[in-house]
């Protein structure tokens, strides 16, 4: 496709409660949608980047300010995109996953309308509906958290996982656990918070039949997530270290995980994302789908992605509602636990233009000359 105009917008949506990770505490998300218009088809990409760095190098700001200057260009100087294209037409420009995710969805998702084929399809996917699990935020007390996930359990959310850090672990793990008992599925992110000296603290987890400990180390330490797994009952998932499909067949070749959290913004997009599902199905590594908060747009690519085969795990894939009051996109709903993967063309979904124009606080423009 000969791509005419690409449009970024900047969108901030309150949540409907503050989410507090081991990295900070999050009030609103402030995101980067991106539109891609060519001759015959539009498409949209969300960009997952935070609003500062804490969880990746990437952030908001940094992320349109590349899209502008060295991300677009290339795409607005091509005469005919494929989304299969925009990965090796970007490979100049390093890093800079979200952003380029954002702009390859955008691609994909115009492609695939153009041809009336849904992202399910275009990927590979063998479900009509994912089980949606759901991120509980670290509380001020553990009576508020018991309360948190007794609602969410009343919705129907399929899995549970705890936000973790030192400090907030055993304790909250054990009375979720007592109050809701061992049928519960549970499993914990600690975001990075712990060194290798806390391994016996960390096995102190085992103790509760958890699915998983997501990123309890540095992101760059491949070998203590190594040494950590064969000290833990516990499974290792690996998140914010899995950045593509090489450091994902590294980190299984290392033993550094034996299961695999994969975020498509975090991994430069659904095709990459597509490719570490297919490195640990062929390792027999399980995967899940992590979340970023995303609005509806972001949401609909990622139940389609947790469609395919080897997302054995619920995913980090909850309902509109457990972020936003209106979403920006027709809402996802919780159906028996479940969300429905959508069959549209494209990534089935787009921004209702009224809620659009409403949340937005700011549109960059660039047209081919
Ligand atoms: O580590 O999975 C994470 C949100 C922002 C940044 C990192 C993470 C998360 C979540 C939320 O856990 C998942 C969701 O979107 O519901
Ligand atoms: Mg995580």
């Amino acid at each position: 496709m000969r791509i005419e105009r690409v449009s970024l917008h900047r969108v901030s949506l309150p949540l409907v409660a503050p989410f507090r990770t081991s990295l900070g505490t999050e009030y609103e998300r402030s995101a980067l949608l991106v539109r891609v218009t060519a001759s015959d088809a539009e498409g949209w990409g969300e960009c997952v980047a935070g609003a500062d760095a804490s969880y990746s190098p990437e952030y908001v700001e940094g992320a349109e300010d590349v899209l502008l200057r060295h991300l677009v260009p290339p795409l607005m100087s091509t005469e005919d995109v494929t989304a299969a294209a925009v990965g090796p037409l970007l490979a100049g420009v390093k890093g800079h996953r979200m952003a380029k995710a954002a702009l390859e969805t955008a691609v994909l998702d115009a492609e695939l309308r153009s041809h009336g084929m849904s992202f399910a399809a275009g990927l590979g996917a063998v479900t009509d509906r994912v089980p949606s699990g759901v991120s509980v935020g670290i509380m001020d007390s553990v009576p508020e958290l018991l309360d948190a996930v007794a609602g969410y359990l009343d919705q129907g959310y399929v899995r549970i996982k705890l936000k973790i850090e030192p400090g907030w672990d055993v304790a909250p793990v054990r009375a979720v656990r007592e109050r809701f008992g061992d049928s519960t599925l549970l499993q914990v992110d600690a975001n990075a918070a712990y060194t290798r000296a806390d391994a016996r603290h960390l096995a102190g987890l085992d103790a509760f039949d958890l699915l998983l400990i997501e990123q309890p180390l540095d992101e760059e330490d491949l070998l203590g997530h190594a040494a950590l797994a064969r000290n833990l009952r516990t499974p290792v998932c690996l998140d914010e270290s899995i950045v593509s499909a090489r450091s994902t067949a590294d980190a299984i070749a290392l033993g550094a995980c034996g299961i695999v959290n994969i975020k498509p913004g975090r991994v430069g997009g659904y095709l990459e994302a597509r490719r570490i599902h297919d490195v640990c199905a062929a390792a027999g590594v399980p995967v899940w789908c992590g979340g970023m908060l995303e609005t509806g747009l972001g949401r609909a690519g990622n139940t389609a992605l947790a469609a395919l085969p080897n997302f054995t795990l619920p995913g980090d894939i909850s309902a509109s509602d457990r972020y936003y009051t209106t979403d920006i996109t027709e809402p996802f709903v919780l159906r028996d636990g479940h969300l429905t993967v959508p069959a549209g063309p494209g990534i089935g979904v787009a921004p209702i233009p009224s809620v659009l124009a409403e949340v937005t606080t700011a549109v960059r423009e660039v047209r081919r000359d």
